[in-house]
């Protein structure tokens, strides 16, 4: 039963236009909505708890980066081969070292770890994160962010990890969002009963709920592919991205794929990374990019394939695994995926 915390002489507390309501914190959130969750333990609570923690760390330095020399390359290379950034590596430690305390999380997958990280912990969950997403957009300014999945382990607790902890498929996630670090820090998340978006308060240290049970509208207007790589797109593509321009939709490419998914998911649209020539098997990595976004997207009614099979199906034979990747609003996934079936059925 709500408290009422109102008498006959003051103005309604709750409603007062002298002290307006600042919403609801993060914390209470969790502890509001644990017993949603099947776990319900309190464990999964804190873990989501490490991850803001470690979000509002980052988040102060990457918003002084450029006065602390955080800018800037550290002259080494993920195992992806990707030119690793000051900011990449001490996202990674600031996750990795949260969630080592939190004792939540038993292994660790990172785009910027080669082999998963075990724990050593009776800790009953998996985390795969992408620590800091859009890494060419950091010296620049421009949004970036923290992608992160969540997975129950399948193995008894307190045993050695096994590939059954590790290689879950994306429909396997019992939570999932990310944080974007943009104009204003939000941290949006799912752990299976809807989407709900939080955005950071820096002067109290704490995340408030913004955008309460966010839905993506079915259509859009908004198209986000990097056409700078158009020459060796497939035909499917190239027939999807000459109808939106037929279509006079805006083309709207940041390059964070973080930020273009949070724009689209707002406004409707769609962000698709295919398979190129020089990524014939796409760009994007499956687990600790794509199934996030993809478990995020459908619960707030969008849609997530890779131009065959719906994301969240992929079976997973590798941590660093890549896949094409088309998500956003409903209908104009579809549309994008219609492309391919036509190509299979003319080769049939
Ligand atoms: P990382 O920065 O984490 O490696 O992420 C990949 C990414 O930067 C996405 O954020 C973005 O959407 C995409 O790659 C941009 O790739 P490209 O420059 O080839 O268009």
């Amino acid at each position: 039963m709500q408290r009422s915390i109102n008498n006959s002489s003051t103005p309604s507390i709750e409603s007062s236009r002298i002290a307006a309501s600042i919403g609801t914190a993060l914390d209470r959130f969790i502890k509001n909505n644990q017993a949603q969750f099947q776990y319900a333990s309190g464990e999964l609570s804190q873990l989501l708890r490490d991850i803001a923690l470690a979000s509002k760390v980052v988040n102060r330095e990457v918003n002084k980066a450029g006065l602390i020399d955080l800018m800037g390359a550290v002259g080494s290379q993920n195992m992806a081969g990707d030119e690793q950034q000051k900011l990449d590596v001490l996202a990674n430690i600031r996750f990795t070292r949260a969630l080592a305390k939190g004792g939540e999380v038993c292994a660790l997958i990172s785009e910027e770890s080669d082999s998963f990280v075990d724990l050593n912990n009776a800790g009953q969950y998996v985390i795969a994160i992408d620590p800091l997403d859009g890494s060419s957009n950091i010296d620049v300014n421009v949004s970036i962010g923290t992608i992160f999945s969540i997975y129950r382990r399948k193995s008894p607790a307190g045993t050695p990890i096994q590939d059954i902890d590790i290689l879950q498929k994306g429909s396997e996630q019992v939570a999932a969002g990310y944080v974007l670090y943009g104009s204003s820090t939000m941290l949006v998340y799912t752990t299976g009963h809807g989407v709900n978006g939080f955005t950071y308060e820096p002067t109290l240290g704490e995340y408030f709920l913004s955008h309460p049970n966010m839905k993506m509208p079915e259509d859009g207007k908004i198209y986000s592919v990097n056409e700078g790589s158009a020459n060796s797109f497939t035909e499917p593509v190239k027939a999807y991205v000459q109808f939106c321009k037929d279509q006079n939709y805006t083309a709207r490419y940041i390059g964070s794929l973080v930020a273009d998914f949070h724009r689209n998911l707002m406004k409707g649209g769609i962000y698709i990374y295919p398979a190129t020539a020089k990524d014939p098997q796409g760009k994007l990595r499956l687990m600790y990019e794509c199934n996030a976004l993809a478990f995020v997207v459908e619960q707030a009614g969008g849609m997530a394939s890779n131009g065959m099979e719906r994301i969240l199906n992929v079976r997973l034979k590798e941590l660093h695994q890549r896949t094409a990747f088309y998500v956003g609003s409903k209908n104009m996934v579809e549309k994008a995926i219609s492309y391919w079936s036509a190509v299979e059925s003319k080769t049939d």
